[in-house]
């Protein structure tokens, strides 16, 4: 109740607080243009988010608004995680199979005995259609060369650890993304980004910032790491300097502000999108604050953050929105108060 009589204009006015404006955001944080399709109990294949290098086989197992729960079969529901119907990291059910890629079947299949036919059968399940996904097979064949393959190597910023600039690979490309993955590390630290990523680096990037660059794991005195060697090693080739294609601008490109109000999914409850502020920014990120919470719970996000949206958006894709809790109860003409 105390949802639907909050309205988000009464509380900018009384805040003297401005929406971020929405030209700020990208496609994937902006109010979708089409509806989605997807009905809990569909069969897909995505990104299993803690393993960022694997796909596996998923069921959608709630739908609110514009979002997704997915679960990743034969595993315990405490790996469920949300993700936006447009999301580039699902796809449908057969979708490895022809792009060659290794699919992770549900726990307790073998992947060679895995077949999506028999098992939609023996789980009486349907596949999610493949209209339903924004990223539709066809068009990877257009955008197939991003300049970045498999094997390249880079230096690329751990995004768990920022503060290390690392030794590491391409290790898998999809459409224009590719996923980095750190030498000699396991994939729990590997991630999906295209070529305008601030946090990848051609070879000989940290030389040149006299920056210190960590070698792979374990390598051998790894303060004597020198490409040239390494590359020869290992028989691969760095990532062509072309393909970088991040153009940086002084300031923060981004381009929101201290002040800036906006919709964002809580961190610690992925269920939840909650009324929130931009308290800081840097170069490429945003700090959000959920109002009316403890600072304590702020957080850094990268401006991109397919988790934040503009004001609206929950209202326009029939999402729940969290007001501040005790923020005083506005009044709403309905109640006429
Ligand atoms: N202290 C951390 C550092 C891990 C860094 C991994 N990067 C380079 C991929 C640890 O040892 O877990």
């Amino acid at each position: 109740s105390g949802s639907r009589s909050w309205s988000w204009q009464q509380y900018l006015n009384q805040q003297k607080a401005e929406a971020a404006p929405t030209t700020l955001f990208t496609q994937s944080q902006s109010f979708p243009s089409r509806r989605h399709g997807f009905k809990v109990g569909m069969k897909l294949e995505g990104v299993d988010p803690l393993h960022p290098s694997m796909f596996c086989v998923l069921t959608v197992a709630e739908v609110i608004g514009y979002r997704l729960r997915l679960h990743i079969d034969g595993y315990s529901e405490c790996y469920d995680f949300w993700v936006n119907a447009d999301s580039a990291d699902i796809r449908p059910p057969g979708w490895c199979r022809d792009h060659k890629l290794k699919l992770d079947p549900p726990k307790g299949y073998s992947e060679t005995e895995f077949d999506w036919q028999l098992y939609l059968q023996s789980t009486e399940s349907q596949a999610a259609p493949p209209t339903l996904f924004t990223c539709h097979t066809a068009v990877s064949i257009h955008l197939s060369d991003c300049g970045f393959n498999v094997g390249m190597k880079l230096e690329a910023v751990d995004r768990k650890n920022p503060g290390l600039v690392c030794v590491a690979s391409v290790s898998n490309v999809i459409d224009n993304r590719f996923l980095v993955h750190f030498d000699n590390w396991d994939d729990t630290y590997d991630y999906w980004c295209d070529s305008s990523s601030p946090y990848i680096h051609p070879v000989g990037w940290c030389e040149e910032q006299g920056r210190p660059l960590t070698a792979p794991q374990g390598f051998p005195n790894p303060e004597n790491f020198l490409w040239e060697e390494y590359l020869q090693a290992t028989g691969s080739i760095a990532a062509p300097s072309s393909a970088f294609t991040l153009v940086r601008k002084p300031g923060a490109p981004h381009g929101f502000q201290v002040n800036h109000k906006l919709e964002a999914v809580d961190r610690r409850n992925p269920m939840l999108i909650r009324v929130a502020t931009v308290t800081d920014t840097e170069d490429y990120r945003v700090k959000v604050h959920y109002d009316g919470w403890p600072q304590q719970f702020d957080v850094w996000c990268d401006s991109d953050l397919c988790d934040l949206h503009p004001v609206g958006w929950c209202q326009r894709t029939g999402h729940p929105l969290e007001p501040p809790p005790g923020s005083s109860p506005l009044s709403s003409p309905s109640q006429g108060v």
